[in-house]
């Protein structure tokens, strides 16, 4: 099947044909740039969930999904753990969590594979939100395990960026320490059901008051929700759209997009520069063994005689 069928097909909700085309774009095979041309230009909503494991995640999305669906609105789900080697068991978790909507041809939902991507998982994270959007789909969700560093990045791609926390896993301190504070447009303190979401609640905006902000810079709100029943969906939805609203006004949305674009490129070139540049053994040995220092390595590997 030629790529333009292919993506014909993809465009219309077959999912073999959409998982064809995203296996292209991750592992940059000979199709990738032509699978690029023809699906260049699309106009998703990008919206990164993040959180620690077993914050509710998953069972949100699912929710968010069936929102957003009712609203007529096609969805994509990219799940991306950058803290597991292999796409096992977590994936599969989501993959029952959302089985709601496994029938729903406006629904695509896909698990990252986590290694051996040119370019790093950020880079191929972003190039497979790029396919989505432009196969026509809506929303884009790209959910990722955990506060980390590559959570920062891949919540860096999206326009807007969801931070879960839950009562009693101890993961506000953690969050601040990550960073992923500064990241969030949205604070979502999920497990509401749960005693010790209001002090949760609380701890945020305690938190928040202590960040100064330009009179018109985005104040990110704090919504309660109880993932697994729905409670609180609809104002996390409107507090997303509002987020958008904002980033529409003043030319932001371009700006977060040039940054993303920009980021993606960076971490390509990063990434054919570690191949180019391979470290040789006997160099490491002799950096190890204090027979060279490793500033002069790096000028060797470099091939820098200067
Ligand atoms: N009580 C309560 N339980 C919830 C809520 N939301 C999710 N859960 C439960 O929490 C557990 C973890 O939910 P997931 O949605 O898999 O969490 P996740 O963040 O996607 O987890 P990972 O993908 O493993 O990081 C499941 O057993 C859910 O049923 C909620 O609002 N209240
Ligand atoms: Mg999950």
């Amino acid at each position: 099947m030629s790529v333009e069928e292919t993506v014909a097909l993809a465009r219309r909700g077959d999912r073999r044909a959409t998982a064809r085309l995203l296996t292209a774009v991750e592992n940059q095979t000979g199709d990738a740039a032509e699978v690029a041309a023809l699906t260049a230009g699309g106009d998703a909503r990008v919206v990164g969930v993040t959180g620690s494991p077993g914050v509710g995640k998953s069972t949100l999305v699912s929710a968010l999904i069936g929102a957003w669906r009712e609203a007529g609105l096609r969805v994509a789900v990219l799940a991306v753990d950058p803290s597991s080697p292999f796409s096992g068991g977590a994936i599969l978790g989501d993959r029952v969590r959302m089985a709601d909507h496994a029938l729903d041809e406006g629904v695509y939902i896909r698990s990252v594979a986590t290694r051996g991507h040119l370019g790093g998982l950020a880079a191929t994270t972003s190039a497979g939100v790029r396919l989505l959007e432009g196969l026509g789909f809506d929303v884009v969700i790209v959910e990722t395990v955990g506060v980390g560093q590559a959570e920062v990045e891949i919540a860096a791609l999206a326009d807007t960026t969801l931070l879960l926390l839950a009562p009693g896993m101890g993961d506000g301190i953690q969050a601040v320490k990550a960073g992923v504070v500064e990241i969030a447009d949205v604070y979502v303190v999920n497990k509401a059901d749960r005693p010790g979401a209001d002090a949760v609640v609380r701890d945020l905006k305690a938190m928040m008051s202590l960040v100064k902000r330009e009179p018109r810079e985005w104040r990110q709100p704090v919504v309660k929700t109880v993932a697994q029943e729905g409670g609180g969906v609809d104002e996390l939805v409107a507090a997303i759209a509002k987020h958008r609203d904002h980033l529409d006004g003043d030319d932001r949305l371009a700006v977060k997009r040039r940054e993303r674009a920009a980021a993606e490129i960076r971490a390509r070139v990063d990434a054919a520069l570690v191949r180019r540049y391979a470290v040789p053994e006997d160099l490491a040995e002799a950096v190890a063994t204090g027979r060279t220092d490793a500033a002069e390595a790096a000028r060797r590997v470099l091939g820098d005689t200067a």
